[in-house]
């Protein structure tokens, strides 16, 4: 059609005009003309002066001349935040947080963590401190340390606790959650002579993600 705006050729009649149907080059603001192949009335859009129609006169039904490109409707890309964790940083056993202390005893001591990102690894100290016991000096006793992991719904995780040292030979579970998990290792103590214990734990994922869901940590030092 070749039409441009101030420029259209005579139609048929009185009008003139440029095309609004999405050829045309008409913008807010500015003079445009009605073309008559449109379909509406001829006369319909006509201004007094039976040349040109302000824009800001066309009516809704004529649809947005120009709405410009689509607006961004792809959220920015957030930073990835691990999830909250007050137990953080103790990705190293030798950086593990401290559980506590407990003195001989059935109760459980409970912290709740979680594991993300995919990468998180979670090490834990905790100490379990003998009572006082009345006993033949220099006969055997002997205590158990246990640990309790609570896995989330949907994770799978591994727990493990070593005696003493980060090195020593642990004792290991893993499961999928819901389920808990039971780990524990005996402590071969004397009469006479301390056997508090220094426990090592580590939790960590199988399940290769992350996720906010906490799980629970918890342990126990008693006699067998
Ligand atoms: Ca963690
Ligand atoms: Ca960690
Ligand atoms: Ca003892």
């Amino acid at each position: 059609m070749g039409c441009a705006a101030g420029t259209a050729p005579a139609g048929p009649g009185k009008e003139l005009g440029v095309r609004l149907d999405g050829g045309g080059t008409a913008e807010a603001g500015k003079d445009a003309y009605l073309w008559p192949d449109l379909g509406l009335p001829p006369d319909a859009f006509i201004h007094p002066d039976g040349v040109k129609l302000d824009i800001s006169q066309l009516p809704d039904t004529l649809g947005p001349v120009d709405a410009g490109p689509p607006p961004d409707t792809v959220p920015p890309p957030d930073a990835q935040v691990p999830c909250p964790d007050p137990l953080e940083p103790n990705q190293t056993c030798s950086s593990g947080k401290s559980l506590g202390s407990l003195k001989e005893s059935s109760t459980w001591v409970k912290k709740s963590a979680t594991m993300d990102p995919a990468a998180d690894i979670d090490w834990y100290t905790a100490e379990g401190e003998e009572g006082s016991h009345t006993c033949l000096p220099f006969t055997s006793q002997c205590y158990k340390f246990k640990v309790k992991l609570t896995v989330p719904a949907g994770r799978k995780l591994k727990v493990c606790v070593y005696k003493e040292s980060c090195t020593a030979f642990g004792s290991c579970k893993t499961g999928t959650g819901p389920t808990v998990l039971d780990v524990e290792y005996k402590v071969s103590g004397t009469c006479a002579f301390s056997d508090d214990t220094d426990a090592k734990i580590l939790v960590e994922q199988q399940d290769g993600t992350g996720g906010c869901d906490p799980y629970e940590v918890s342990f126990n030092y008693n006699d067998c």
